[in-house]
């Protein structure tokens, strides 16, 4: 059936449940968002912030219950368990017939239903990929409006391959006993119901981009990633791309858009995404990534003109602010902003609030909504549609103690093995407790749309691809702390300095240490002129405890038993060969 005929039964079916007041089908042009962020306004689901300050900038304040990811209510939904694996929440498709269709049924009625066409990926890319949301939501649509390739030119892909995603989404009654994000890979379809916040309600985000299309992606050989892109150039103009996955609120976005220090004049970081990338393998054997999104949808609080000056740059202007707080003057206000806290503000939640008070002014996963476009950094090949050739691949969690600052794995398969292995501490992007460890290999954890045993498989397999120039693999931690919880590593701009040896080993130079983990870099090989770190603190930055490592090998045992015989041979081998080197430079007294 031609695509727009059978996109306009979806939307009458899906009508016929929900119950609409009226339809409106978005064309995303200008004048049409300028219109909804009107509408918005008289609704007072927008708040207008100084104009002056921040031109055509907005706050949105959520329900206080739906302000970050509910992963607990998230569900792949396959005929068989298996298929969704042991660490995604499986529901039966009959079972979210009759328990969570229900809840769609005359959702809308007073409501409007608006048909958000969306384009993922590049226009004209081998990786652009159509969907259509329906929602309840102004705020979804306008977020979406900044976030993906909106209205017609998706249209034209769906009217000509007939292939797009169909995304469900309404607010429901805002309950999270009524919430439910929903995922049929098979069917390529989404329901989420019950929540306004980002990831649970943009379903081109996580549902879409990651859940769905890595399902996808490994029918098809390619990769679809929770990763920033970013080129880091040298001071000779050479740029060097590189994808990094980091768990929610760990710092993609930061880096994505890292301002080199002073010291280290004549070299760029030019960003590309900071969240999602989908990469597939060139006809010169080389892994391109694009970046599927238009905007950044990002973390507020901690962001300042010392920590990213070009995220603070980008959001002066056109931007969607949720759950920030707002001065008196109308400027959106948060922890770790720039200058002294105001006297007074609203809090987040729109109640008084001044340094005095208990609660934190704005929330902890308050969130910018911004173009990509106006990111100072933005690099000129962020919408190519062939993408940008990738020479490393970085993992990196949030880690107190244990991973170093940065190693470099063996080989393709140990890099795999140490992205498997993967752990961090949780934050305030998904709902529960902060700062418990957790495995999160990939940082997928929360958006793998199948089983993880046949994500690793997936991810060994790129290593044996005829031709493939393999990107090396990297793990990176900023956050290792020092007795009394301090971090030991400045972090933001100096990151470069991590970089710069990443760099110079995905093109074959840099000196080396190794170790029973990994290379590390040889102690002079990171370049710490004007740092104001100690040789000493470097040196527990890049120590290797044997024993602590073998204790942190028992936990990753633990979790990869999860997956019971489906766990890829390949990766107990690199398991039980990196245990084996453990246990022997333990034996010989440590590293
Ligand atoms: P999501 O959008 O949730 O996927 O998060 P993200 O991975 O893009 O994280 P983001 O860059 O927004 O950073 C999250 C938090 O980590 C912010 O509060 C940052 O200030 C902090 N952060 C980022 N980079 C560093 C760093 O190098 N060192 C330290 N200490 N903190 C950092
Ligand atoms: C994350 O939580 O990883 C985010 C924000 O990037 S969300 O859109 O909610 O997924
Ligand atoms: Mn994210």
């Amino acid at each position: 059936m031609p695509g727009k005929e059978k996109l306009i039964q979806w939307v009458e079916e899906m009508a016929r449940q929900t119950e609409p007041k009226r339809i409106v089908w978005c064309d995303g042009s200008d004048e049409e968002y300028h219109q909804f962020i009107e509408e918005m306004q008289d609704d007072r689901s927008l708040i207008r912030l100084n104009q002056k300050e921040y031109p055509g900038s907005y706050l949105h304040r959520s329900h206080p219950s739906d302000v970050a990811r509910t992963e607990k209510l998230t569900f792949i939904c396959t005929t068989r368990r298996a298929d969704a694996g042991p660490t995604n929440n499986w529901m039966s498709p009959k079972e979210a017939q009759t328990r969570v269709w229900p809840l769609y049924h005359g959702a809308m009625q007073e409501r409007t239903m608006y048909v958000v066409p969306y384009l993922m990926g590049p226009p004209g890319s081998p990786l652009a990929r159509a969907g259509v949301e329906i929602t309840d939501s102004l705020y979804v649509a306008v977020c979406m409006r900044i976030m993906t390739r909106m209205g017609r030119i998706a249209m034209e892909q769906i009217g000509r391959t007939g292939e797009f995603v169909k995304a469900l989404h309404s607010l429901g009654d805002l309950s999270p006993e009524r919430r439910f994000i929903v995922h049929f890979p098979k069917g390529d379809e989404i329901w989420s119901v019950g929540s306004g916040y980002g990831g649970n309600a943009l379903l081109g985000k996580k549902c879409h981009a990651l859940r769905i299309a890595s399902v996808e992606a490994r029918q098809e050989g390619w990769l679809a990633e929770h990763m920033l892109i970013l080129g880091v150039q040298s001071p000779r103009g050479e740029v060097t791309y590189v994808a990094a996955a980091f768990p929610s609120a760990c710092g993609k976005t930061n880096l994505a858009m890292l301002m080199p220090p002073p010291e280290l004049s004549g070299w760029r970081v030019w960003t590309v995404g900071d969240d999602i990338a989908w990469m597939r393998w060139g006809d010169d054997g080389r892994l391109y990534a694009v970046n599927p999104e238009t905007g950044f949808f990002g973390v507020a609080p901690g962001t300042s003109a010392k920590t990213n000056p070009n995220a603070m740059a980008t959001i002066r202007r056109n931007t969607i602010y949720a759950n920030v707080a707002m001065t008196h003057d109308g400027l959106p206000w948060w922890e770790g902003m720039d200058g002294p806290s105001p006297a007074e503000a609203w809090d987040w939640r729109g109640h008084p609030w001044s340094p005095a008070s208990e609660d934190k002014a704005s929330h902890p996963n308050a969130r910018f909504c911004s173009p990509a476009t106006q990111c100072p950094c933005i690099s000129s090949k962020w919408d190519d549609p062939q993408g940008v050739p990738i020479s490393a691949i970085l993992f990196g969690g949030r880690r107190a103690r244990l991973t170093p600052l940065v190693l470099e794995s063996f080989s393709w398969s140990h890099g795999v093995y140490v992205g498997a292995g993967m752990a961090t501490e949780t934050t305030a992007a998904q709902s529960g407790a902060v700062g418990v460890v957790r495995r999160d290999p990939m940082a997928m954890l929360p958006f793998c749309g199948y089983n993880m045993a046949d994500y690793f498989a997936h991810w060994l397999a790129q290593g044996g691809r005829a031709g493939a120039v393999l990107p090396k693999i990297f793990q990176v931690n900023w956050f290792r702390q020092d007795e009394n919880g301090k971090y030991m590593w400045p972090g933001f701009g100096q990151n470069l300095r991590v970089l710069q040896w990443i760099v110079d080993r995905a093109r074959g130079r840099g000196a080396v240490v190794e170790t029973p983990v990994g290379f590390l870099p040889d102690p002079k090989a990171i370049d710490t002129t004007g740092l104001g770190v100690s040789e000493e603190s470097m040196r527990d930055l890049l120590a290797i405890d044997t024993e602590a490592w073998l204790a942190e090998m028992e936990e990753e045992a633990a979790f990869f038993g999860l997956f019971g015989s489906r766990l890829p041979e390949e990766l107990r081998r690199e398991m039980s060969s990196q245990e084996k080197r453990l246990e022997s430079a333990n034996a010989k007294g440590g590293r």
